[in-house]
């Protein structure tokens, strides 16, 4: 790009920076943007009791989440199909969950009954999976503060792709579903749910040497999902086999990812359809694919983000392989 269009983009994000208010439901905690709702809940996740066997699995929404969710629990139970065809809801204790969509639904949809996640977590005897986008800064003080040998797999997917997937999302938030254009403005101004994406992914990428951290990246699981699946095994001192392999390579598959009620979101998504809540065709495993923002940014978005990357993730070491 010549360098005087790079200074253009830069303004252009300065502007936007400027241009660009919060939604009067977001607030913003420790910089993060997140539901207003959230307050409540900052407190009690920051003195959450967290074990040493607890697993994490956290990200930056739309970065492979729900992919690393089943990979891992899996792996963590000693790969237990049959126990895997209960839905990830439940096998995973979403920690910001009620706060953020669960008030919403709660209210919307009838009163559905939605178990608070830290006394649901409290609760239970056995080993916890516990799923969270919030960044490191907001996780409880025990994880920060490193009192606890918790093991946290973290997830990260280059922004470009993130922000294509994270505005098909919106069509099951019906307050938070815009143009891609209106859309596009709050995600890169850092005005939109969980921004920003660069301090969400950050804050784990810097914390990488703790040996109950594991960065795992979106593009390597699809170039290479074996020698992710043996990484995460060895983190959670386990082991898979040629023959496990091949079976677990299967049911990880887009495809059957795609297909699998306990993974793709599908009850929640029917009943949103069933109250006419579902502003669009959605679904979860959508393209699974790395570099498919290509068809659906303009080349000045596409710029933009790269101007803005290379402002925000400038000498971390960290890349994407797009
Ligand atoms: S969420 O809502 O934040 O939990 O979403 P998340 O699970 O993090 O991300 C959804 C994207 O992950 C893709 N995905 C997969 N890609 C390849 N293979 C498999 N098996 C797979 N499972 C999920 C999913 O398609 C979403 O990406 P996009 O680009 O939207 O397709």
């Amino acid at each position: 790009m010549p360098v005087e269009s790079a200074t253009d983009y830069r303004k252009r994000l300065y502007e936007l920076k400027n241009e660009i208010k919060l939604d009067d439901y977001y607030g913003t905690f420790k910089g993060t943007v997140l539901i207003d709702n959230f307050r409540k809940e900052q407190p009690r996740i920051e003195k959450f009791e967290c074990r040493d066997n607890d697993v994490w699995v956290t990200s930056f929404p739309k970065s492979g989440t729900t992919w690393a969710q089943e990979m891992v629990w899996l792996l963590a139970n000693n790969l237990d199909y049959n126990g895997a065809k209960d839905s990830l809801e439940n096998r995973y204790t979403f920690l910001e969950g009620v706060a953020l969509a669960g008030a919403y639904f709660k209210t919307k949809l009838l009163k559905l009954p939605i178990p608070d996640p830290i006394s649901k977590l409290k609760k239970t005897k056995k080993r916890r999976f516990i799923k969270s986008h919030l960044p490191w800064d907001l996780l409880p003080a025990q994880i920060r503060e490193g009192n606890r040998k918790s093991k946290i797999i973290h997830v990260v997917r280059n922004p470009k792709d993130v922000c294509v997937s994270f505005y098909h999302h919106t069509k099951i938030f019906p307050n938070l579903y815009v143009s891609m254009e209106e859309y596009f403005d709050k995600f890169i101004s850092d005005k939109f749910l969980y921004s920003p994406y660069w301090n969400g992914v950050l804050s784990y990428w810097n914390k990488r040497h703790l040996p109950n951290v594991l960065i795992i990246r979106y593009e390597d699981m699809v170039n290479d999902l074996p020698s992710i699946i043996h990484q995460i095994a060895d983190f959670l001192d386990t082991s898979v086999n040629e023959e496990d392999m091949g079976r677990l390579l299967h049911h990880l598959s887009f495809d059957q990812m795609k297909n699998n009620k306990a993974v793709n979101l599908e009850q929640v998504t029917d009943l949103l359809k069933k109250h006419g809540m579902l502003k669009a065709q959605y679904s979860l495993m959508r393209k699974g694919k790395v570099g498919s923002y290509k068809e659906e940014l303009t080349e000045e978005m596409i710029s933009l983000l790269e101007v803005w990357s290379e402002i925000n993730n400038k000498d971390t070491g960290l890349v994407f392989d797009t």
